[in-house]
């Protein structure tokens, strides 16, 4: 999609920090960091959100959550934990919609806040 932030990100049209990518998924750092790593993982394919992708395709939701897990290990996060967030929707809080991991950690997170 021309007009979706995330597939320009693919596409190479719009810089990014790059940290970790497969064939089928890229996960850069996030513009506005909400703690010590943030990186958001998304498949290099355009689907809206967490529950779309999953419908249509399960296997590539697997892909982006070991995704997820290797940035989250390579970034060292693994023996304190971290955080992975799918925002859904409006009330979820998503802002991009083209489906998205957020990876956080690096310190304490504190209480998810409904
Ligand atoms: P969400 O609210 O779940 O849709 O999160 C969208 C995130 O995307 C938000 O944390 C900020 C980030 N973001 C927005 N624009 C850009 C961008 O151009 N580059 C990068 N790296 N991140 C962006």
């Amino acid at each position: 999609m021309t007009d979706c932030l995330f597939c320009r990100i693919v596409a190479g049209e719009i810089p990014a920090d790059v940290v970790y990518e497969t064939d089928a998924t890229l996960a850069f750092r996030d513009i506005a960091p909400k703690a010590p790593v943030h990186v958001l993982v998304i498949p290099k394919t355009h689907f809206p959100d967490v529950a779309a992708l999953s419908a249509a395709d399960p296997a590539l939701a697997g892909e982006v959550l070991v995704s997820a897990a290797q940035v989250a290990k390579a970034a060292g996060l693994m023996s304190n934990g971290y955080r992975t967030i799918f925002n859904t929707g409006r009330y979820g809080g998503q802002e991009v919609f083209h489906v998205h991991a957020h990876v956080v950690g690096g310190g304490p997170l504190g209480p998810m806040v409904c």
